[in-house]
């Protein structure tokens, strides 16, 4: 399944060392004022080769529009994005052709399918991500226009490394979107040491949604947080997503957890902005994990697909953390899951409305 989402629907395509990488949005409402230029800058931020802490292979991501857009605005039809690889150096892989890197999908995709690509770790490449954040850029603009939401993101963790102080101000300053200014020199030396290792890092990400109406999410099967733990999952190189507080809740007490209202709104947010799968009208907090990069230079013991014992050194240019590119990969998986959400809500609840106001009107 390369497919995601059930109004808005989105299809990447595409091999890390193959010619292009793209995806197909469909069920985008017409008339987003939508321009190649406004993919430039959420690419970039995703992008390896841009600082000496991710992978060195430096990709222009240029965003070819195909189809779906005319004279500047979305028409309603499929939006095909595209965006050719230039910087693929295939040699590097000849090598561990027909090994399994230990930790890496190599192993499984080759006895799935009995055939990969191995350039580049093909389809399980973090090159993948690229798309899902292009598509996001569409969702990202329709939410923030027609309802005023807006998503964000920072590094939440880097190995032990916690954010001394949270200052939103700070994310985009830094290589790491860390929101800790004063830890930054830090993390360099860290990042410096760990590359020179040889080793590699997991990290957490936590992306948030300001503005989401109360309403948006299917009760049962499709809970905005079950949809939202899909799709951050679908994200290569995760292994475990949190919704508020996630596994903290198993050892709070409910009258901890329950988040008190007042008529001017709620008094905290244990629940992560979802309560019953619908949103609550509160900050959407998702949190998640991302595993060490699996390929790394130092020798480990492993198999070979003819089922020999070998050791696997894994050369070429790779990320000691994918985790530091991945903020912009989350915000987009959650801005895709909030859109398909809105527009599946105003298709059934449009005419419902604010029910209950939580904030007095103004006299
Ligand atoms: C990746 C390995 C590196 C990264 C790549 C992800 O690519 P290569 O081995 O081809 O030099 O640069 O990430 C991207 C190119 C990208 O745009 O995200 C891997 O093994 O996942």
């Amino acid at each position: 399944m390369n497919t995601f989402g059930h109004l808005l629907r989105v299809t990447t395509f595409g091999e890390s060392h193959g010619p292009a990488i793209g995806c197909v949005v469909d069920g985008c409402p017409p008339g987003i004022a939508i321009a190649a230029e406004d993919f430039a800058a959420d690419l970039a931020r995703r992008a390896t080769g841009r600082t000496r802490h991710t992978s060195a292979r430096h990709e222009a991501d240029a965003v070819e529009i195909l189809s779906g857009v005319y004279e500047g605005r979305t028409t309603g039809t499929p939006v095909a994005l595209l965006v050719r690889n230039t910087d693929a150096r295939s040699r590097d892989y000849d090598r561990i052709a027909a090994q399994f890197r230990p930790g890496h999908a190599d192993y499984t995709y080759w006895h799935k399918y009995g055939i990969r690509d191995p350039r580049g770790g093909g389809r399980s490449s973090a090159r993948e991500t690229t798309m899902r954040v292009a598509a996001a850029v569409i969702a990202k603009k329709w939410l923030r226009d027609k309802h005023g939401v807006t998503v964000r993101g920072h590094m939440a963790q880097i190995g032990d490394i916690v954010p001394a102080a949270h200052d939103w101000s700070a994310v985009e300053s830094n290589p790491f979107f860390w929101p800790c200014e004063s830890q930054v020199p830090a993390l360099e030396t860290y990042m410096d040491a760990l590359r020179k290792s040889g080793d590699s890092v997991g990290a957490r990400v936590t992306v948030v949604a300001d503005g989401v109406p109360p309403g948006w999410g299917e009760p049962v099967y499709g809970k905005l947080d079950a949809e939202l733990a899909a799709a951050m999952m679908s994200i290569n190189a995760v292994k475990g997503v949190e919704v508020g507080d996630g596994f903290a809740s198993v050892a709070q007490a409910g009258s901890v957890h329950r988040d008190e209202a007042t008529r001017a709104g709620f008094l905290s947010n244990h629940a992560g902005g979802i309560l019953g799968g619908i949103s609550s009208g509160q900050q959407v907090v998702v949190s998640v994990a991302f595993k060490p990069t699996s390929s790394l230079r130092l020798p480990a013991r492993g198999m070979d697909v003819d089922g020999n014992e070998v050791e696997i050194v894994t050369t070429g240019r790779h990320d000691p953390c994918v985790g530091i590119r991945a903020t912009p990969i989350c915000e987009a998986m959650l801005a895709l899951v909030l859109m398909d959400q809105a527009l599946r809500h105003r298709a059934q609840c449009g005419d419902v409305g604010d029910v209950t106001p939580l904030v007095p009107p103004q006299a």
